[in-house]
């Protein structure tokens, strides 16, 4: 058996939970390449690369990206009272009465308003939620959502 000076490996796992070696001074090679890859607002995928000495295709970073955000809008119409649109913006979206008041303002003069921005499932919630509650309390108010 030899037990004698091994060459050095630097052991990654993937996020895959695959362990790939590397010699240690391919590793310190790599550690200085693609700036790019360092910014983590760069969104876009990163590219596999091939190291050059083991053949194996890296990946630069990891599989990360930012979610999706999705505006949840109130709409006016002609039934539902003031108060009870000022009571769902507090209730389910956590604004103040001032804050409250103005959204519903805004929404009763030009249409439609504002009453934050999600991601998909959280936006999804708050829609069904103020939809059971209108329906609950027979108003026709309306809630719907669109991504940003
Ligand atoms: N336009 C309604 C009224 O005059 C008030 C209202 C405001 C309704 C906002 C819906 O999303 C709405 N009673």
């Amino acid at each position: 058996m030899n037990f004698g000076n091994p060459e050095r490996r630097i052991c990654f796992i993937s996020a895959e939970s695959m362990i790939y070696t590397f010699p240690e001074e391919s590793v310190t090679a790599m550690s200085q390449q693609t700036p790019t890859s360092q910014n983590p607002h760069n969104n876009e995928p990163s590219r596999p690369r091939e190291d050059r000495q083991s053949g194996v295709m890296l990946k630069a970073r990891p599989e990360t990206r930012q979610p999706s955000l999705y505006k949840v809008l109130l709409l006016n119409d002609d039934f539902t009272p003031m108060e009870f649109v000022v009571h769902v913006l507090e209730r389910f979206f956590h604004k103040t009465a001032d804050e409250a008041t103005e959204i519903m303002l805004h929404v009763h003069r030009r249409g439609v308003g504002l009453c934050g921005i999600y991601t998909f499932e959280v936006a999804e919630t708050k829609v069904s939620q103020v939809m059971d509650f209108s329906r609950a309390n027979e108003q026709p108010l309306q809630c719907t959502m669109e991504k940003e």
